[in-house]
């Protein structure tokens, strides 16, 4: 396990959504000292705010062409100056971690809580890999075999992988994706979101900085057009996506057509996500993990609660809380420390939710809306629909549909959450063991959350990812992950023959 001390969140004011608001009874003396000095370091950092230009298709081809070049040398680098790169970038990432709140601040619009666990949880990658991989790669399992003749297993790198992220942990899932490709071998070349290539930029630097060779690693910028290019060319190994399921499954019709060879992808994709409330529920609780689940980091979290269903007998009770709870929360500048929920990526990300409010506001029944400010805020706002299926596509944002439902139809509901397809994460409120276990035994969902919210992907504690429409495994951040990215060598040796 890895050290999760600095896990140990710093509470921020009032905040609702920190977990020590329930665990520790307010802030020690100690914390409130280092969040402010936290605070003073990222209101002086200057992170590079310059515009990033695209790439342009010729420049795309040439990273594919240089990372080909470098993937001779840094596969046969071994397993443990690998490892020591990573850990030597995740020390960097913490000794910078103000320039990276404020970067994550300034072009993701993260509020602090959301800015410093995302610093974190990017180190955490770093070192998690690190370790992993040094056992992985290491060295070679011997297999057992009949005398006469030895058998060796080894793991090793498969060549260009790309690596294509979204804008909502763009230096966490951007590093993680890069840094378990490299872990395993691999050269890489990123393509970050469009909509953030500046923190792209940087921690491409941090990770040559660290000492992983310039050969190896190579930023492209680009939308879509420029992911599609990549991924479309002859001479990639493997690639690794997070993002919509749309897109995943472009790119797996664009592999899919290639003749010269087979590519793996491995993708991390979207979810309508669900939580259930039965009547045991401790409505406090709830209330206060449902608040949590569905409008921090605005909803846009991959994991976040959209489809809550409440027992019928303790809804109304339920929903009034919930909405209590939402009314707590500050809407706004992401710099300012009491921001709870801060704006959505972009105006035509609000255009999307405003409209899906508007619908909403038509068909549903509106129990709650907030108030945000001008600009790319969107408030939160709770529905209550008669059915699950009026949802429709995924809603990344903070907007939380309520359905109820009667103890006797508990079996339509999960039928209803598999209709949807996805299986990311699933949230469960219930004192009820059996029930809690038929749910589970059930569902086949990802991640599950039984008696607490949904936020939590914590490196080497909660492997995270999907199955079905929510993407291919193996999860992040677990010990399975760095394996597929490699490829897989037996060698047979007939030791008598050559006189062993
Ligand atoms: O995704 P998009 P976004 C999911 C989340 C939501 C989505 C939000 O649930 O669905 O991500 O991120 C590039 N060929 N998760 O809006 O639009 C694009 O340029 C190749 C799941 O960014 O799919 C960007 O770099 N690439 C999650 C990237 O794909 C293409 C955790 C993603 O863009 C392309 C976080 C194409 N044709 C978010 N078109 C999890 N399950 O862990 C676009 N891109």
């Amino acid at each position: 396990r890895p050290d999760h001390a600095h896990h140990a969140k710093i509470p921020l004011p009032g905040d609702l959504f920190a977990p020590e608001r329930h665990n520790s009874g307010g802030i020690e003396f100690g914390e409130r000292a280092a969040l402010d000095r936290l605070l003073t370091e990222v209101k002086a950092a200057t992170p590079d705010l310059k515009p990033v230009a695209d790439a342009t298709p010729e420049q795309a081809g040439a990273a594919i062409a240089a990372a080909r070049a470098g993937f001779a040398g840094w596969s046969r680098t071994p397993a443990a100056t690998r490892a020591a790169a990573l850990e030597h970038a995740a020390h960097l990432l913490e000794s910078r971690n103000a320039h990276f709140i404020a970067l994550l601040q300034a072009e993701d619009g993260k509020t602090l809580d959301d800015a410093l666990s995302e610093v974190r949880e990017a180190a955490d990658f770093c070192r998690y890999y690190a370790a992993q991989g040094r056992k992985l790669f290491g060295s070679e399992t011997p297999m057992p075999g009949p005398t006469g003749e030895s058998n060796a297993l080894a793991l090793r790198g498969r060549g260009v992988f790309i690596a294509i992220s979204p804008w909502n942990f763009p230096l966490a899932i951007f590093l993680g994706q890069v840094t378990a490709a490299l872990m395993a071998g691999n050269s890489v070349v990123a393509k970050p979101a469009e909509q953030t290539p500046r923190i792209a930029r940087e921690a491409v630097a941090l990770l040559h900085e660290a000492g992983i060779p310039k050969a190896a690693l190579h930023l492209v910028t680009g939308d879509g057009r420029t992911g599609a290019a990549l991924t479309a060319h002859p001479d990639i190994a493997g690639v690794v996506f997070t993002g919509s399921t749309d897109v995943a499954r472009h790119i797996n019709r664009t592999l899919a057509a290639k003749d010269g060879s087979i590519v793996p992808l491995i993708a991390e994709t979207g979810g309508i996500n669900a939580m259930i409330a039965d009547a045991t529920a401790l409505p406090e609780q709830v209330a206060d993990d449902v608040v949590t689940s569905a409008f921090r980091s605005a909803g846009q979290r991959c994991s976040a609660l959209r489809l809550l269903f409440v027992q019928e007998d303790v809804a109304d009770r339920m929903i009034e809380m919930i909405a209590g709870a939402a009314r707590e929360l500050r809407i706004g500048d992401p710099s300012e420390v009491a921001t709870h929920v801060g704006p959505v990526i972009d105006a035509e990300a609000k255009q999307r939710l405003d409209a899906h409010i508007a619908r909403m506001k038509t068909e549903a029944r509106l129990h709650f809306a907030g108030t945000a400010p001008e600009g790319c805020f969107v408030a939160p706002h709770i529905f209550e629909l008669r059915d699950a299926s009026q949802l429709g596509e995924e809603v990344f944002g903070p907007i939380l549909h309520v359905v109820r439902y009667r103890a006797e139809t508990l079996a339509r509901v999960l039928q209803a959450i598999e209709r949807t397809g996805y299986g990311l994460t699933l949230g469960i409120h219930s004192r009820i063991d059996d029930t809690v276990e038929a749910i589970i035994d059930r569902i086949q969902v990802g991640n599950i959350y039984v008696n607490r919210n949904m936020i939590g992907a914590v490196v080497g504690v909660q492997p995270f990812g999907g199955n079905g429409l929510s993407g291919t495994g193996p999860k992040a951040g677990g010990p399975h992950y760095l394996t597929r990215f490699a490829t897989e060598q037996t060698v047979t040796i007939n030791t008598a023959a050559a006189g062993g």
